[in-house]
């Protein structure tokens, strides 16, 4: 066991990483596999589940990863939250595709000393993309186990020059209402809007994020490029980013907006505060099979070594 999340995670829950590194063996070689049986291959490869779309390879970066067995891209690629195009868990792999992401331009501005406009090539040059295996927690109770790729956004934000003004982060999403059926039924004022506290985005964790399994982002994960924090539930981590702006004041997002009553600024991953509605206490691991047991939710996702001291002094409890 390598990474320090280890410690808290039962084991169980444990793949060994052998049986991990067999896993993407086991891809490149399908991936292989269907270029050589050319298209009646690649019609296979459609109902498979091997990574697709572009080729974006980064080394595993061990020390911030998780040891557990990943889903399966075609749970991670089908199974999708981005209320831009509807609700339902399919409706972002329905109508994603049609998103237009060339050119594509992130503006970086507010409280820093070189506010910029950088574009896609930029922003993947910028530092040495990484794989982080990293546990995704949805607010809605279900989990999942997703190889990221990218690197901390600290890198970006230390490239702007935050100034001392900079208390916040704030990040918008692409809003392109011809292509979003979800945008004109309401649900969230759009764009959709997200935030952290500065020392939270310069936590080395909090990944800028182009990739999954070896590809660059597919379009329902957040394409080109999106924000994972991974010790939030999964609707801090905003996809499709455009505007990345650093400011005194704390944000007012749109699930604060929407649904004052839920969650608050923080969005914390914590087993003891229920959802109006439900308990957090437990969350189904997508793929893992109808009747596999819930695993226990754990604070800040599992994180809580990483993190915690970051909320030192505050009633996890009211803060959410
Ligand atoms: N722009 C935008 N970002 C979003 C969402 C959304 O509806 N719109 N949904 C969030 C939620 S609730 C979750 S759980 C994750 C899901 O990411 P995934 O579909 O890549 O697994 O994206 C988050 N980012
Ligand atoms: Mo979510």
């Amino acid at each position: 066991m390598r990474t320090k999340q280890g410690s808290f995670i039962s084991p169980s829950d444990i793949t060994p990483e052998s049986v991990w590194l067999g896993r993407r063996r086991w891809l490149r070689q399908a991936a292989l596999g269907s270029l050589a049986l050319g298209a009646a291959g690649l019609a296979r490869a459609a109902d498979d589940d091997s990574p697709a779309g572009p080729v974006l390879d980064a080394p595993l970066d061990a020390r911030w990863s998780t040891t557990e067995k990943p889903n399966g891209w075609r749970d991670i690629t089908t199974y999708n939250n981005f209320y831009e195009f509807g609700t339902g868990k399919g409706d972002p792999a329905a109508h994603a595709g049609r998103m237009a992401l060339t050119p594509w331009a992130v503006k970086i501005d507010g409280a820093v000393q070189h506010p910029m406009t950088l574009d896609l090539d930029d922003l993947r040059r910028l530092a040495p993309l990484e794989e982080r295996v990293y546990r995704l927690r949805c607010v809605e109770a279900w989990s999942m186990v997703i190889p990221w790729i990218g690197y901390s956004l600290s890198h970006l934000l230390k490239r702007v020059g935050p100034t001392s003004g900079a208390r916040y982060v704030v990040f918008t999403t692409a809003l392109q209402p011809d292509v979003m059926p979800g945008v004109s039924q309401g649900i969230l004022d759009w764009p959709y809007t997200e935030g952290l506290r500065m020392d939270e985005a310069m936590h080395p964790l909090t990944l800028l994020t182009f990739g999954v399994y070896g590809r660059a982002l597919p379009a329902q994960n957040g394409a080109p490029l999106r924000v994972i924090v991974p010790w939030k539930y999964g609707f801090k981590s905003a996809k499709s980013l455009v505007h990345i702006r650093l400011q005194s004041e704390p944000p007012v997002t749109s699930w604060m907006r929407a649904a004052p009553r839920e969650y608050g600024f923080y969005a914390n991953v914590n087993p003891a505060v229920p959802h109006p509605r439900w308990s957090q206490a437990t969350e189904q691991r997508i793929g893992s099979g109808f009747f596999a047991p819930r695993l226990q939710t754990q604070p800040f996702n599992g994180y809580a070594n990483e993190v915690a001291a970051m909320y030192a002094g505050m009633d996890l409890k009211q803060n959410f």
